[in-house]
């Protein structure tokens, strides 16, 4: 018999054991199949996320509710949904550069390469498999698609939903980047998976914004990650000094987590840090243009934000490090063509001079300023 015959016959006998098999050959760490529905309680607290706004700016998730609580309502021949992760554990501890006032932290996630592309590849290629050796329907996502993916993976087994509303896993801790595929075949859930939160509450305390209202709900717009990486406007100002060097999403909830003592380093190359954006100097930041943040930040996620989101972020680290030294450096961005640039330039001028010096500047400055939002922050 030939090596594929073999293989076809197995996976007809037992077909989520083939599935997983050749999910972790294709370096998936972690492997679990749900049924494809959302069960009711999830359906009603995500109803109730987005009445209480806490979606803040992010209207895209009012879109198509009916197919984030119901897969089949997206694709009706829909029976099972596997849930893989990747595992991105990093090998130096996530919070270290929050000690470094001059230099950025960008999240864990972003120190590479953008994860939905290679994962996505690597969904195509076990749903192709899927399709030739098992002769099923499929559908594949990663992050941007209205599905719900942690409660997805909840419900595989593969982890729990932890107080901080994140998948925490047994043997990954809080470091899985989530994927799925949907398929016509019914597939048993073969795992189940406790919450082993208990009494701890890191993840809650940890929060320097204050974004859980309570225990296993995120307000999203006061989430550090939404307003670096998904908020277009100005950053309201009692976020500004708690975000302190976090200019790129954030890692506090997650890498306080106690499971993440079990967690292993990954050994995905595609996420190993690169060392131009572990611990970036913030004064070097601001001064990318358009070009060249376009070409630091080639194939990471943090280009999809744009220079001028990121530059604004970059200005409140700056307002946050305490180093009038920098100063000169930022005085050119009090004349950027982008009003959010302006505005957080003056913000963090008002942080880092004396109140003359500040007051000089303004009179140098302010009436020129054509923007009522950038002036309010003159005033
Ligand atoms: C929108 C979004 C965000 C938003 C909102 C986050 C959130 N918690 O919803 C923002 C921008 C803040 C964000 C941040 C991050 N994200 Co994000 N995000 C998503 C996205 C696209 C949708 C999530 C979603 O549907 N949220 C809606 C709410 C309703 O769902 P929920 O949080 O699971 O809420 C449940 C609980 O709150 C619970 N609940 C229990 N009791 C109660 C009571 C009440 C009253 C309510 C209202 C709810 C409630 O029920 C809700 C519904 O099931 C997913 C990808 C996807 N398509 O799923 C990635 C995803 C969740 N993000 C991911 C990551 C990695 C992050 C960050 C770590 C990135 C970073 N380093 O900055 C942070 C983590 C912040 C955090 N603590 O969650 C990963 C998480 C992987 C994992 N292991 O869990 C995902 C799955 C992407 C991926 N494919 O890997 N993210
Ligand atoms: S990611 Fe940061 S800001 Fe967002 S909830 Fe977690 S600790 Fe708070
Ligand atoms: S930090 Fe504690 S409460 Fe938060 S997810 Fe981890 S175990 Fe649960």
């Amino acid at each position: 018999m030939s090596k594929k015959s073999k293989q076809s016959s197995a996976s007809l006998l037992d077909p989520a054991s083939a599935i997983r098999e050749k999910a972790l050959e294709l370096k998936f760490n972690t492997v679990g199949f749900s049924p494809a529905k959302i069960n009711e309680k999830n359906q009603k607290n995500l109803r109730t996320f987005l009445d209480l706004g806490y979606h803040g700016d992010m209207a895209w998730m009012e879109n198509r509710i009916e197919w984030r609580e119901d897969p089949t309502a997206m694709w009706e021949d829909a029976k099972s949904i596997i849930v893989l992760g990747v595992n991105y554990g990093p090998a130096e501890p996530a919070l270290a550069n929050l000690d470094f006032d001059d230099r950025g932290n960008i999240s864990v996630y972003a120190r590479n390469k953008d994860y939905h592309d290679f994962i996505k590849k690597r969904l195509k290629a076990l749903a192709r498999w899927m399709v030739e050796n098992l002769g099923c329907q499929v559908k594949v996502f990663v992050d941007t698609a209205p599905v719900l993916e942690k409660v997805a993976a909840a419900q595989s087994g593969i982890g729990w939903q932890g107080k901080n509303t994140h998948l925490v896993s047994r043997e990954y801790g809080s470091w899985l980047f989530l994927g799925e595929i949907y398929t016509d075949l019914d597939l048993k859930t073969d795992r189940h998976e406790e919450d082993h939160c208990g009494s701890c509450n890191k993840c809650l305390s940890i929060c320097p914004t204050d974004a859980f209202p309570s225990p296993y709900v995120l307000d999203a717009k006061r989430c550090i990650s939404y307003l670096t990486i998904e908020y277009h406007g100005h950053i309201a100002e009692e976020f500004r000094a708690p975000m302190g060097n976090r200019i790129y999403g954030c890692d506090d909830c997650i890498a306080i987590c106690p499971w993440n003592k079990f967690a292993e380093v990954t050994t995905e190359e595609h996420v190993f840090p690169r060392i131009e954006l572990t611990a970036p100097r913030l004064a070097d930041l601001a001064e990318l243009d358009d070009a060249t943040f376009r070409q630091v930040f080639s194939g990471s996620p943090v280009k999809r934000i744009g220079r001028d989101r990121f530059i604004r972020n970059v200005l409140i680290g700056i307002g946050n490090c305490g180093d009038k030294s920098i100063v000169k450096r930022i005085t050119p961005l009090l004349k950027d063509s982008s009003p959010y640039v302006r505005a957080m330039a003056v913000w963090a001028m008002k942080r880092l001079l004396d109140k003359q010096e500040f007051e000089d500047l303004k009179l140098e400055y302010k009436d020129d300023e054509p923007d009522a939002d950038v002036l309010v922050e003159w005033l």
